[in-house]
């Protein structure tokens, strides 16, 4: 069962400057090596920076340069509204600054070492894709799972022009691209709470690609896309309510996930493992525990058996992520003894899960009190009508 982790120690320095995620991919690395998974990957990605022609493959020129050196080159005459005729504006235009323009500001601000931090992302992302890519057709025949591993990936919400929502590149597009050289179909899941609408603006119009995103879906909820009736054809949209369950998340997946794959036959998978839904998620809007996530990855890539590329997303509980990345990541090598697993062992972080008496299964710290919104009828209402739309 051929997996492979992608890693480097730059890879990790440059991915724990992310201002919304600082620290979190050294704590998610360790916490994996200390659990011993080192060794049971079939190869450990180096991953290198890529470039800024391969940045440009889905993204913006302009956008890249400007992300890249903080100056795309252009006049700034020419992406104001100074196309339109000055009296339109009543001589009381603003001009509309380059950070603006391109989203490099509020929730994506510029940060000491962000040209190495995107050309590294996208970069393991790139070499995940590449490895699959370069699976010999004999292995892709065999039934074992085939999986590469980036948990610093998943930039759901980057656009070919803009950063967005803590996302400067999508590395997600590049892959999916990069896979698609090989690969004729490729299926999107994305379990991150927030709508996958970066990925979806991509291949909106395209049979090749489907992509399915389970999401809290209310009005005022970041990015505010992604209701149930702006699914497609190569779209699916799952929109929920506070408080989603693991109950209610497994359900959602054997029903409605499953069918959309069964009806789509993809020769690859591409997954944003979110951790934002967590119960103890800062954001505290799930209330999902790791077994559903375990679950979900292991049904995935052990009972699809299909090339699948392995994405991190949100999280932002640090140490219930690294926790949650962890048992993915055994879930996904197959590891039968992660069962039995119950301490955080000895690592470089240690110390810091001191709260939570350096315990790993921290499953009983779902909200108990918090009531799951999704109803049965409201799961029923959901399954029944993508089942309609097939
Ligand atoms: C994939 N929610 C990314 C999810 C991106 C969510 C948002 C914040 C937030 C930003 C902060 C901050 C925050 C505690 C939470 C409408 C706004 C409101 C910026 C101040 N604390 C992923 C993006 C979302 C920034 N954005 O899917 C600095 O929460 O709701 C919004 C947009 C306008 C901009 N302002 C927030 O998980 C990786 N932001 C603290 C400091
Ligand atoms: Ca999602
Ligand atoms: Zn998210």
């Amino acid at each position: 069962m051929p997996v492979a982790y992608a890693y480097s120690e730059e890879l990790i320095e440059y991915a724990d400057k992310l201002p919304s995620n600082k620290g979190r991919a050294s704590r998610v690395n360790a916490l994996i090596e200390s659990f011993g998974l080192m060794d049971k990957f079939d190869g450990i990605i180096r991953v290198k920076p890529c470039t800024q022609a391969d940045l440009e493959k889905y993204h913006d020129k302009n956008f890249i340069k400007f992300l890249l050196t903080g100056d795309d080159g252009l006049d700034a005459e020419s992406e104001t509204e100074g196309e339109e005729s000055d009296e339109s504006y009543e001589g009381k235009d603003e001009p509309v600054s380059k950070e603006a323009l391109y989203g490099l500001h509020y929730d994506c601000p510029p940060f000491d070492g962000l040209e190495k931090y995107v050309k590294l992302v996208a970069g393991a992302t790139l070499q995940c894709a590449d490895y699959l890519v370069s699976l010999l057709d004999t292995d892709i025949a065999q039934n074992t799972s085939k999986v590469a591993i980036n948990w610093t990936g998943g930039r759901h919400h980057a656009k070919r022009a803009a950063c967005s929502g803590f996302c400067y590149v999508n590395d997600i597009n590049l892959g999916i691209q990069r896979l698609r050289t090989k690969f004729d179909k490729v299926l999107y899941v994305d379990l991150d709470l927030h709508h996958g609408d970066g990925v979806e603006t991509a291949f909106a119009y395209s049979d090749k690609v489907k992509s399915v995103s389970v999401h809290r879906y209310e009005r005022g909820f970041f990015p505010g896309t992604g209701g149930m009736n702006t699914t497609s054809r190569s779209v699916v949209n799952i929109p929920t309510k506070y408080g989603l369950s693991d109950k209610s998340f497994i359900q959602i997946f054997d029903t409605i996930i499953v069918a959309e794959k069964e009806d789509f036959q993809p020769d690859a998978v591409v997954v944003t493992t979110g951790c934002d839904g967590l119960a103890r998620d800062e954001l505290r809007e799930w209330n999902l525990s790791f077994s559903s996530f375990e679950y979900i990855i292991d049904q995935i890539v052990n009972s699809w058996k299909l090339p699948t590329l392995l994405l991190g997303g949100g999280g932002y509980h640090t140490l219930d992520t690294a926790r949650c990345l962890a048992i993915c990541t055994a879930a996904a090598l197959n590891v039968p003894d992660r069962k039995q697993w119950v301490e955080i062992p000895m690592h470089d972080y240690f110390n810091e899960y001191v709260k939570d008496n350096y315990s790993l299964r921290v499953e009983s710290h779902v909200r108990h009190n918090t009531p799951d919104e999704n109803s049965e009828e409201y799961l029923k209402k959901l399954a029944d009508y993508f089942e309609h739309r097939r």
